[in-house]
């Protein structure tokens, strides 16, 4: 038994999870609903605030932490999932989310993503996608569409955007979603889902930048064009349709879980701990060791 069985069994409201600090965020900004979806879904999972430890990078996004009542560290910028998996290996009974833009996730902190998606660590990886450096006051991100102006990009983005998920679908990714705040229950529930997935969970969310963001990502643009996948009869378990569906990010905006493997990998805190297991009964006794290197110890 470890000491999260021991905690009595209490009902959580969302307001339990919202900390007393006040969001700096810009005025209609998307990471206000992303919030309070995160917080609805950790009362529905019912685990103590204690119980929860929020990680993130750098960012608007990555302030979400503090605006919880969870245990929580804004790292440093990109770095919030080689973070996050040390928290998780060193206590596997702590529930993990990892907060990022996609800045912080997809540019500089893209290179971790790949590591923790094979080595499927048992965290919620949620990605506030802006299309936009929000913090550093409206760059270019990796996942800004061609053409797209900026104020240090006037006459257009000359790349095509990372998509976000068939980068993890490609590292084999057994729990893919998407979700956005102008559909707040719809979110909740990916988020609850994704918390509930025993393995690494990534969600895409399409949170507007009001500030420096497009005016086709702004929620009323959003609310027209979102495409609830489980109204369109997507079965998660699908995993090439999941993959065909990926390539419309930026074109269309499905919402819902994109895949679910049915027949998760184990994690790598199960791995770990199996192998603590089979190096213990290896384990050779002291004395024996003493007598191999040492045949006569009162020499
Ligand atoms: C090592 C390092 N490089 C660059 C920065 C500057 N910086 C801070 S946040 C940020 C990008 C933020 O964009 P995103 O991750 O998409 O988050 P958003 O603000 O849009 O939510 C950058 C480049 C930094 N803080 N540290
Ligand atoms: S700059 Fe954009 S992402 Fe940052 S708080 Fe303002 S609206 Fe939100
Ligand atoms: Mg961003």
């Amino acid at each position: 038994m470890n000491s999260i069985d021991t905690v009595p069994v209490q009902t959580y409201q969302a307001g339990d999870f919202k900390s007393d600090l006040k969001p700096i965020w810009c005025p209609g900004c998307g990471d206000f609903g992303v919030v309070t979806a995160i917080t609805r879904a950790l009362a529905a999972i019912g685990r103590a605030p204690h119980e929860i430890a929020f990680i993130s990078g750098i960012g608007c996004s990555s302030r979400i932490p503090g605006y919880t009542t969870a245990y929580g560290f804004n790292t440093v910028h990109g770095r919030s999932l080689p973070i996050a998996q040390g928290i998780k290996l060193a206590n596997p009974e702590l529930l993990v989310l990892v907060a990022s833009g996609d800045g912080d996730g997809f540019s500089i902190g893209g290179g971790h993503v790949a590591h923790v998606v094979r080595r499927n660590i048992d965290l919620t990886y949620i990605v506030m996608d802006n299309q936009i450096y929000g913090l550093t006051k409206g760059q270019l991100s990796p996942t800004s569409p061609r053409g797209r102006k900026t104020v240090t990009s006037s006459l257009g983005s000359l790349e095509d955007p990372v998509n976000p998920l068939l980068y993890v679908l490609g590292y084999n990714a057994s729990f893919v979603a998407q979700g956005s705040p102008a559909d707040m229950a719809g979110l909740a529930k990916i988020i609850e889902e994704g918390i509930r997935f025993p393995g690494f969970a990534f969600i895409n969310v399409q949170s507007p930048c009001v500030t420096y963001g497009d005016e086709e990502q702004q929620l009323k643009a959003q609310r027209a064009k979102i495409q609830n996948l489980s109204t369109l009869g997507h079965d998660p378990a699908d995993r090439a349709r999941a993959v065909e569906l990926a390539r419309d990010y930026g074109t269309k905006l499905y919402t819902g879980v994109l895949y679910r493997n049915p027949n998760p990998p184990p994690t790598y805190g199960e791995g770990v701990a199996q192998r603590h297991q089979t190096l213990k009964k290896l384990a050779v006794p002291r004395q024996d060791i003493l007598k191999r290197f040492l045949p006569n110890p009162s020499v």
